[in-house]
């Protein structure tokens, strides 16, 4: 895949200018469902090139599929604006859910060659060494990310006005445009915490876990407890999370409901 980064790609719009598709995401989704549904026959796969474009597709696959005994919750290319525009910060991400709740995660960078791997009670690793969220206590001293939802004009100005009240508050912010990266980073201690609206199961499954056995928090935005059908996501470290949900809570404009 990071080979492919380098190469001519066919770039084909979904639902926007914003948001993007090429023919290496849908490459790799089939490998990833070939793969799985030869060994696990009987699972069923929920991948984003597999369901229709829009959010409202989107959460109709996933009300369909959710009820499932097993359940893979794929991403093949978490990142694709970074991978069109040669920006080198993409990843896979791969989670299993046993009715409902995930019960392992991947997620890989071929760039950095980063694995990191969660399994339920078991805690969270990065290329076979254990990891663990970092120490801040305080916004003062953390190290946040984001991301800009890739839909309306409305949403983006919500979390426009997010940064602004985080910023002034945090050390610094960080959108380097991979939901699923930012969250393994968290889990790896690199970033404090992580909020971003409006995303999908396939974006937070696996990230999600890895946060949360590296001993962070995970919730959506409003502070409940996460879940496969949670958009509105906030991970960290735990020690800020609170502070974080407050200022969240307070930014004057509405989309931060769940
Ligand atoms: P993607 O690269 O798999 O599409 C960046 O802010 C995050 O938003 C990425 O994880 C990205 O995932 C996701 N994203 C991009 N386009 C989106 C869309 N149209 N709707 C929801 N999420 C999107
Ligand atoms: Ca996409
Ligand atoms: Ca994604
Ligand atoms: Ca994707």
């Amino acid at each position: 895949m990071e080979k492919r980064m380098d190469t001519d790609k066919r770039v084909n719009y979904k639902t926007s200018s914003h948001d993007l598709v090429t023919e290496v995401d849908q490459e790799c989704e089939k490998i990833i469902r070939e793969t799985l549904q030869a060994s696990y026959p009987d699972h069923q796969v929920l991948g984003e090139e597999g369901v229709e474009a829009g959010s409202e597709a989107s959460r109709a696959a996933l009300e369909a599929a959710r009820e499932a005994e097993y359940l893979w919750i794929i991403d093949p290319i978490d990142g694709t604006t970074n991978f069109v525009h040669r920006f080198p910060f993409f990843c896979v991400s791969i989670g299993i859910a046993h009715q409902g709740e995930i019960i392992a995660g991947v997620i890989f960078d071929p760039v950095q060659n980063e694995l990191f791997v969660a399994e339920k009670g078991k805690g969270a690793t990065l290329n076979g060494e254990r990891i663990r969220v970092s120490q801040e206590k305080t916004l003062e001293t953390s190290l946040l990310a984001t991301g800009f939802p890739a839909g309306i004009r409305e949403a983006r100005q919500v979390n426009i006005n997010g940064i602004l009240e985080l910023g002034t508050k945090c050390r610094n912010i960080r959108t380097a445009g991979s939901a699923a990266l930012h969250l393994a980073y968290v889990a790896s201690g690199r970033l404090t915490g992580f909020w971003e609206i409006d995303l999908n199961a396939w974006d937070l499954a696996a990230g999600a876990l890895l946060v949360k056995e590296a001993g962070g928090r995970v919730t959506d935005t409003t502070g409940q407890p996460y879940h496969i059908g949670v958009r509105n996501i906030l991970a960290t470290n735990g020690l800020i999370h609170d502070s974080v949900q407050r200022t969240l809570k307070d930014v004057k404009a509405t989309g931060f409901e769940s």
